[in-house]
């Protein structure tokens, strides 16, 4: 599987309290073109159940926490993020699921690219068809 692994992030703390950074070249592999939030979310409600053909991005748990099966159609793993100066960075063609959020958590995402229903692969058979498309040309 691609580099999905959690990443801490840079925390700097004093009696203020904690700031973390989140730079680009540093803690996300792409220029930012969009970031978006989840909130309000139940344990019950699990979401994602999609892979993007290009869009690559960073997610971070800023409070709360949730579990993300991540999937290349081979090998499958879960991680999860439950604190916010860890990060982690899903890149294209991951099959990705959100499980388990608590009701306070605030789930932040980084992305490669602008909104484009075009490049989500919201089924999980034409998922894996695609990758073994991709395996057989070479990608
Ligand atoms: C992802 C996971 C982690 C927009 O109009 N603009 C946007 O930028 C986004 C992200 C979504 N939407 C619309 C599309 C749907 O009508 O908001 C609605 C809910 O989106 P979706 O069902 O895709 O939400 P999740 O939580 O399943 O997936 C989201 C992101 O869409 C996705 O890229 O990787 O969070």
């Amino acid at each position: 599987m691609q580099d999905n692994q959690i990443k801490a992030l840079r925390k700097i703390e004093d009696v203020r309290g904690s700031l973390v950074v989140i730079e680009q070249g540093r803690d996300v592999p792409f220029p930012i073109k969009r970031s978006y939030f989840i909130y309000g979310t139940s344990p019950d409600e699990p979401r994602g159940f999609h892979a993007h053909k290009q869009l690559e991005q960073v997610f971070v748990c800023l409070r709360g926490k949730c579990d993300i099966v991540l999937d290349d159609g081979k090998h499958k793993k879960t991680v999860k993020l439950d604190a916010p100066d860890q990060s982690l960075y899903v890149g294209k063609m991951i099959w990705h699921e959100m499980h388990h959020f608590s009701p306070d958590c605030i789930f932040a995402a980084f992305a490669s690219d602008l909104y484009d229903e075009a490049d989500y692969i919201r089924g999980y058979d034409d998922f894996v068809k695609a990758v073994a498309n991709m395996r057989k040309d070479g990608e």
